[in-house]
């Protein structure tokens, strides 16, 4: 039943990460503390990193949830833009959850690029659709990716592929630099401060969007576990953190530092007046309409 893992270039030993201009973007911040490399527009060649990948046959699941009406308002656009734009010339398969299977449309897929329909459950509160992600995801690493994919990157929904969000965006285990606060003093952070909540954290090092993360199967699975545990466990003592699964992503990314952070390019919001950092639009965030989506 199970498949026997691909034989090739083990990914672990591409290294271009130590190879990345630094200096070529001064105004912003382009490593961590614990050095790991914070990707901006200009720092790398991403033709080597496709090379590279590719001779490793690298492979790529992404996971998107499109429940209710998040499924008619965004999935198309989703898709259809990350054909354009999502690791260009590798194996990628898009895992799509949603509780109207049937609804999703057929898009046209490059070759090697394949797409599967996962029914799930449509929790009746919104914070549980989001939250729930994480055990869904935990539980298809264990089942499917594991044995398929090096990669595993989530996303959520609503946002636009808009240029290249490739294979340079690949690490053991990455996060995103919010939009909204990458600029903003840490005393900023909307982090949980609830001491009640598993999520509760006094310090941090930057605030991460939950919109995007990703790495390798291994890495990811610890990430969806720790935060569906402490998620449950706040459950138990009838708490919830203050930004769902966000805040739980926060403190995993506080406790166990990431390989590789993404920059704002790679998931921007059209609204923020200040765009001085922000050479490319890799991704953006969809227009959302409060009204019509989050009323029951
Ligand atoms: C979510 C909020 C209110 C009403 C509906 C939903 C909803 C979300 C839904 O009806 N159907 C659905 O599939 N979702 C999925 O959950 C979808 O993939 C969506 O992108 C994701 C997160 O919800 P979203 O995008 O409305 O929330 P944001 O953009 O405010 O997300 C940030 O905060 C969330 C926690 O509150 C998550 O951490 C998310 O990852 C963050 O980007
Ligand atoms: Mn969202």
């Amino acid at each position: 039943k199970f498949h026997v893992p691909r034989e090739a270039t083990p990914v672990s030993k591409i290294d271009l990460d130590g190879k990345l201009n630094f200096g070529a973007r001064p105004a912003v911040q382009t490593r961590t503390s614990w050095n790991a490399p914070i990707m901006w527009e200009l720092m790398f060649d991403g033709s080597l990193y496709d090379r590279k990948h590719k001779e490793a046959d690298t492979a790529v699941a992404l996971t998107v949830f499109a429940v209710g009406r998040y499924l008619e308002a965004y999935l198309n656009t989703f898709l259809t833009s990350a054909e354009k734009h999502f690791m260009l010339g590798l194996p990628v398969t898009y895992f799509v959850f949603t509780d109207l299977p049937e609804k999703v449309q057929n898009i046209t897929l490059a070759p090697q690029r394949n797409i599967k329909v996962v029914k799930v459950e449509k929790y009746s509160r919104w914070q549980d659709i989001s939250m729930m992600r994480m055990k869904t995801i935990s539980e298809v690493i264990d089942a499917v990716l594991k044995y398929d994919f090096h990669y595993v990157f989530c996303f959520d929904v609503d946002q636009i592929f808009k240029a290249r969000f490739g294979s340079e965006a690949l690490g053991e285990s990455v996060a995103l630099l919010d939009a909204h606060y990458y600029k903003l003093p840490k005393h900023r952070f909307t982090y949980d401060r609830n001491p009640k909540s598993k999520a509760c954290m006094t310090e941090g090092d930057y605030y991460y969007h939950a919109a995007i993360f990703g790495g390798t199967c291994e890495k990811v699975k610890a990430l969806t576990d720790y935060c569906y545990v402490n998620i449950m466990e706040d459950k138990l003592n009838n708490v919830e953190a203050l930004w769902h699964d966000e805040s739980h992503l926060n403190k995993y990314f506080w406790l166990n530092k990431p390989t590789k952070l993404l920059s704002p390019e790679y998931c921007w919001d059209e609204n923020i007046g200040d765009a001085s950092d922000i050479q490319l639009r890799r991704l953006i965030w969809a227009p959302k309409d409060y009204e019509k989506l989050r009323t029951r």
